[in-house]
């Protein structure tokens, strides 16, 4: 286990209390806290660094230049990119998986053709892909679900028949916490013509990514669910799809020559990156992957998922309690619901003793409608968490038990 007392002494946020109780924070699938290294990443480069990059011919200007790009590389040698060129710093995951369907999709998607989704796809990894679709006249194909909340490995197969454009389907499920064989479906969908992208907003956080060993094409991710700042993210692309890919935005920085009528375009990484770009959010994420690695991805894994399975192992000992998705080879994401009571007063009755849990659909509607739920609480896991955080779930959770009559008060 981790020493998590003594990473969360590095955590300034949480030295405060919510509701008068220690603040015990459990919504690590939806964003992370930021230690002070990060913080003061932030302030440093603010303090010494800050001009506009790759433009400027002085000084300041060079190094805050030199700082955006040592951050690119970081984020590269993280995830194991192809090269430094091959990362498009986004806001975020979202923004990378709009960036693919608006530039590759795009122009490579046709009326007819399909794009193979999961039913375990935030809405980040379907939306964008369903206005490609209506705009082209493709067709989307979401593969199902088993019971345990694995993604159905024969309903894969049928899909990947109909010899999809793009395979898209997340790592690490936000909802389930169901850990998908990435790799292996990465060499299915090519092996049936397909360019796969993967969603790694859950993975990248938790698990050592290797994007070369899982031969995806495509791999978004959001530095704010990694201890980094939000707005931050990137897309880690194969340098050749992304060289022959038209640009996403058009604006200053991803130009070389400009016409009255037309353009030429920048080279990589910087054809997708126009506009002023989000340094301050890029070198704290280097910071962020810092800290990571201090501490050491492999171990991070195994914590959570000791932390997961206690947690799973508490919950599923109240009578009336549900918990979803996988009980082996999952990540610290635990989904619940408890009898009939409304997962959003679940956690407003836990928010009393300072535990900040999530309640709803985890914009994985069609998720939920597997389920058969409108929504869930869920639980999920980070560095600066502990048994005591478990413990703490689950004895506010048996007060919202003893208050809508579940058990004696
Ligand atoms: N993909 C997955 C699997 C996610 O969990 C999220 C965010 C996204 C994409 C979008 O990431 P963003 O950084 O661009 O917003 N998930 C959640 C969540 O589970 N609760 O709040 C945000």
């Amino acid at each position: 286990m981790l020493d998590a007392a003594r990473i969360r002494t590095d955590f300034p946020l949480l030295r405060q209390q919510e509701n008068k109780h220690r603040i015990v924070y459990l919504d690590n699938a939806a964003t992370t806290q930021k230690p002070q290294a990060v913080l003061d990443a932030l302030a440093n480069y603010y303090r010494t660094t800050n001009a506009n990059v790759h433009r400027g011919a002085y000084d300041l200007a060079i190094r805050a230049t030199e700082a955006y790009e040592a951050a690119r590389s970081r984020v590269a040698r993280f995830v194991n990119a192809w090269a430094p060129e091959g990362v498009v710093f986004t806001r975020g995951t979202t923004e990378a998986i709009n960036l693919v369907a608006g530039s590759y999709g795009r122009a490579n998607v046709r009326a007819g053709d399909t794009v193979v989704v999961t039913a375990m796809d935030h809405h980040s990894n379907l939306v964008p892909w369903q206005i490609l679709c209506q705009e082209k006249g493709a067709t989307i194909r979401m593969v199902e679900i088993t019971e345990d909340g694995r993604l159905d490995l024969s309903d894969f197969g049928r899909a990947l028949e109909r010899r999809p454009k793009l395979v898209a389907f997340p790592y690490v499920s936000n909802a389930l916490g169901t850990i998908n064989p990435a790799a292996q479906l990465a060499r299915l969908a090519h092996a049936a013509g397909a360019v796969v992208l993967v969603d790694g907003a859950q993975s990248t956080p938790h698990l050592r990514v290797d994007v070369q060993a899982l031969d995806c094409d495509f791999y978004a991710l959001s530095g704010h669910k990694m201890l980094g700042p939000m707005g931050s993210g990137a897309l880690v692309a194969k340098p050749a799809l992304l060289d022959a890919m038209p640009p996403y935005h058009g604006g200053g920085e991803m130009i070389s020559r400009v016409w009255d009528d037309h353009s030429t375009y920048n080279q990589l990484p910087h054809k997708f990156e126009a506009g002023t770009p989000n340094v301050e959010g890029a070198v704290g994420l280097a910071a962020a992957i810092d800290y990571l690695e201090g501490i050491g991805l492999d171990r991070i894994a195994e914590h959570e998922v000791a932390l997961a399975g206690a947690a799973i192992e508490q919950l599923s000992r109240i009578e009336g309690v549900t918990v979803y998705g996988p009980r082996d080879h999952r990540a610290g994401v635990v989904s619940f619901t408890y009898g009939d009571i409304h997962p959003h007063d679940i956690a407003t009755i836990l928010d009393q003793d300072g535990v900040c849990i999530r309640a709803g659909h985890h914009c994985t509607q069609p998720l939920m409608r597997r389920l058969n739920v409108a929504a869930t609480a869920r639980a999920s896991f980070y560095v600066y968490n502990d048994r005591d955080d478990v413990t703490a779930l689950t004895t506010a959770l048996a007060k919202a038990g003893a208050l809508f009559g579940y058990v004696p008060a």
